[in-house]
């Protein structure tokens, strides 16, 4: 990728608040994650309490088809979470260290309800800079099978009002304004395709009643300028050697 390709990119992810780049892992390879994924939920589903790295990272939840911490957990996951493409775009965007914020797993469990509604994510951590999402795409998400669904341009005003429904597996939601649903896009994508989006755009899922598993991967990235770290330890993907000395911890929320 050229600096102009890169630049390009970042107009449109600031004006969109989403980019997607298509085929940027082999097809074989998402297979190899898909099929290493779709096993591990098999096993734990069926005795999670022996999984002792759950005493590191957060336990899996196969109830809404989320797994934890992959890329520590699993090798196979490392491979889609240095894709050069994005480490290029991350590097060039946030012009500082990057690091791996969190991560995870996400499938639609067939038998579940495996809806998510329109959101922005991390709106319980209002104090944090900007984060940028990776959803890799494993399997061909399309309208049938729930692919993501964003509303371009809705990241532009930050958060906005939310609540919260207790007992909901995706719980934290917000308003939308009158009208603002109808300006949706559907965001298919084939194997190995990566929607980059803001944490600040507005997304959801409909369900999956298809016979066609979704699967992805989500990585979550930011800038070294505060010192939230959810959990695990601090994996780098882009270090600009300056920032360990220059980086301001922001107060915690
Ligand atoms: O995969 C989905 O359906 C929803 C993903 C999502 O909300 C996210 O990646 O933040
Ligand atoms: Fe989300």
């Amino acid at each position: 990728m050229s600096e102009i390709d890169i630049s390009q990119l970042i107009n449109q992810f600031k004006r969109d608040g989403f980019v997607v780049l298509k085929r940027q892992i082999s097809p074989a390879v998402c297979q190899e994650i898909g099929n290493t994924l779709s096993r591990a939920v098999e096993v734990i589903s069926a005795q999670s309490s022996r999984d002792i790295t759950n005493r590191w990272y957060l336990t899996h939840r196969t109830d809404s088809g989320v797994l934890y911490d992959v890329y520590q957990r699993f090798p196979e996951a490392r491979k889609a979470a240095e894709v050069p493409e994005v480490t290029a775009f991350l590097k060039s965007y946030f012009n500082r260290s990057v690091y791996l914020y969190v991560n995870s797993y996400l499938y639609k469990p067939a038998d579940k309800d495996n809806q998510v509604p329109w959101h922005q994510d991390f709106l319980n951590r209002p104090n944090e800079t900007e984060k940028v999402l990776a959803w890799v795409s494993l399997d061909s998400a399309t309208q049938e099978n729930g692919c993501l669904q964003v509303i371009p341009g809705s990241h532009k005003r930050g958060f906005r009002k939310w609540f919260h429904v207790e007992g909901a597996t995706h719980h934290d939601r917000i308003v939308l304004d009158k009208n603002e649903e109808s300006n949706k896009v559907f965001v298919e994508t084939e194997p190995g395709d990566i929607v980059l989006f803001s944490n600040y755009l507005i997304h959801s899922s409909a369900q999956n009643s298809s016979d066609l598993p979704r699967r992805a991967l989500r990585f979550v990235y930011k800038a070294l300028d505060d010192d939230a770290l959810p959990r695990g330890s601090m994996i780098m993907i882009h270090t600009e050697s300056e920032d360990f000395y220059t980086a301001v911890p922001l107060p915690r929320n």
